[in-house]
């Protein structure tokens, strides 16, 4: 027994030798250290040595086997070494990086981003505020008193009497009027909020709202400003139609609709056979908004007009349900 286990420790450490990759590394574990290599298979033949002998024997192949474990890990961390500075596992410094998946904008951003481009593009300022506004800005200042019917269409989350969720970002148009005087053109995007959710609404959505006041400012301007708009942002042929309408801050109003960008105008689902598409609200800017913002309303006239984002972007993507834009599902966005 003594003789069998010198023997087996010459000769695996001849093998260890001899060894130069990682599978080499592999045969040699299980065939010596492994649970039915030759050390066990020795340790295992110990129950047949006599009592006397045992213990000597015991230790004698417990050494055996912890000096071969020893061997074993020192040449496998010498081959690793080796095999890193001979390189055959060096990395590949000359390898392009990987590179991270990249990010979108959102598709309601990106219209967004365009139609704010367009508009600055007209010397148009941007301004934003905030999504929590009073009453009197929201309401009160656009010439919409308490209960005016004009507040039901607007759904409005109220937080307390005086506060409430913006229902447009006009309140940011009052705001610039009172703090500057004429000539001024601005536009201003952001979030909106309308108790309402069905296919083509949302709670919250987003708006471009825009005004321009001056000295004999006309619906005439309005229909040049919203007809650039228009060739820019859709197609430079698309055909427009103004229809009256109605706004508490606006006089004459009109809702301004264009041919239907799916069926060119020969009548289709989206359009609801119609041909047309509405796309935005506008008119020129009521007196009674100029006197409560402290603008002379006979020395001065002045459009304004609004856009929803959503709109947009569904009738620019063909997108039927304005929900999808809120499931943050990256099969969706990541379309745009
Ligand atoms: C619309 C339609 C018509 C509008 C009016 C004003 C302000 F503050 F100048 F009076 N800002 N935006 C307006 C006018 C908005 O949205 C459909």
């Amino acid at each position: 027994m003594e003789a069998e286990l010198q023997h087996l420790q010459t000769e695996a450490r001849a093998d260890l030798a001899a060894l130069t990759d990682a599978p080499g590394l592999e045969a040699f574990r299980v065939k010596y250290l492994g649970r039915k290599g030759l050390c066990t298979t020795v340790m295992r033949s110990l129950g047949a040595v006599p009592d006397a002998e045992r213990p000597r024997l015991g230790k004698l192949a417990n050494d055996v086997r912890q000096d071969l474990e020893a061997a074993f890990a020192a040449r496998e961390a010498e081959l690793a070494t080796s095999q890193a500075v001979s390189g055959a596992v060096r990395p590949d410094l000359t390898l392009p990086g990987r590179l991270s998946p990249f990010g979108k904008l959102h598709p309601v951003t990106q219209v967004m981003d365009e139609v704010c481009g367009i508009f600055a593009g007209l010397g148009f300022a941007v301004a934003e505020g905030p999504d929590v506004e009073l009453d009197y800005y929201n309401f009160e200042a656009l010439n919409i008193p308490p209960h005016h019917p004009a507040r039901d269409m607007h759904d409005t989350f109220y937080i307390s009497d005086s506060v409430l969720l913006r229902t447009h970002t006009s309140p940011m148009q009052v705001r610039a009027m009172q703090k500057a005087a004429p000539p001024l053109r601005m536009i201003a995007p952001g979030k909106v909020y309308r108790c309402d959710s069905d296919i083509t609404h949302t709670p919250m959505f987003h708006q471009v709202e825009g005004f321009l006041v001056d000295r004999k400012v006309s619906f005439g301007d309005l229909k040049g400003v919203l007809s650039v708009f228009i060739a820019k942002m859709f197609d430079a042929k698309t055909p427009i139609r103004f229809r009256p309408s109605f706004f508490p801050f606006t006089e004459p109003s009109a809702e301004v609709d264009i041919g239907c960008v799916i069926c060119k105008g020969v009548g289709c689902r989206v359009c609801k056979k119609t041909g047309w598409l509405e796309i935005l609200g506008a008119g020129l800017i009521d007196p009674a908004v100029f006197k409560m913002v402290g603008y002379d309303p006979d020395a001065y006239t002045g459009f304004a007009f609004g856009l929803g984002m959503e709109r947009i972007a569904m009738l620019k993507y063909g997108i039927t349900d304005i929900r999808l834009f809120y499931e943050n599902d990256l099969r969706f966005l990541a379309q745009f």
